[in-house]
């Protein structure tokens, strides 16, 4: 996984508007975000190292999705757009990704820019709750991901507004920032 700013140019969500200013694991972690590669091997070693990570933080439940036109048909556009739209939730969200590669955006709180994190099968990423984010695909144009839940699948997501600033699960979150 790459992490970097982006550039504030117009232009479509698929394309890397990568601005060359490379952002560390260290600046990922004061923010909360971690990630790891596990490789996807043949013998099928990865599930169990995936699902011991779930375990550790408390994950019960998992399931995968595959984010593509043909996958999603009528619902495509309605998808994209919903995970484009910058949003909170209160649990962390997790995703492993297994085949394609895509754009998760986390905003850095300090600063209020956007660094993209471009994720490839193998990565695993975790967002805490209550930090703002959003997914786009790249121009490959499809992903398939394991998506990994604390209980019940219920994935709501909170977009930014009045009440997810003032929503108790962000001004933890918010508190939780280590200052560099
Ligand atoms: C989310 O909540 O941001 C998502 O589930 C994005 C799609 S998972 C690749
Ligand atoms: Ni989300």
């Amino acid at each position: 996984m790459r992490a970097y700013y982006m550039d504030d140019l117009p232009g479509d969500q698929r394309l890397p508007h990568d601005s060359g200013n490379e952002v560390s694991d260290e600046l990922l972690k004061s923010i909360g975000v971690l990630h790891w590669n596990i490789p996807i091997d043949e013998a099928g070693t990865f599930k169990d190292r995936v699902l011991e990570v779930a375990k550790e933080r408390n994950y019960k439940n998992h399931d995968v999705i595959v984010i593509s036109k043909e996958a999603l048909g009528d619902e495509y556009e309605h998808k994209i757009k919903s995970f484009y739209h910058e949003h909170m939730h209160e649990d962390e969200e997790i995703r492993y990704l297994l085949e394609g590669s895509g754009f998760f955006d986390v905003r850095e709180h300090a600063t209020e820019s956007w660094i993209r994190c471009h994720m490839s099968a193998g990565d695993l990423l975790v967002l805490p709750a209550g930090i703002y984010h959003r997914f786009s695909l790249d121009e490959k144009n499809r992903v398939r991901t394991m998506r990994l839940f604390k209980d019940e699948p219920k994935w709501i997501a909170h977009n930014r507004g009045q009440a997810t600033d003032d929503n108790p699960y962000r001004i933890d979150y918010v508190k939780s920032i280590v200052v560099q």
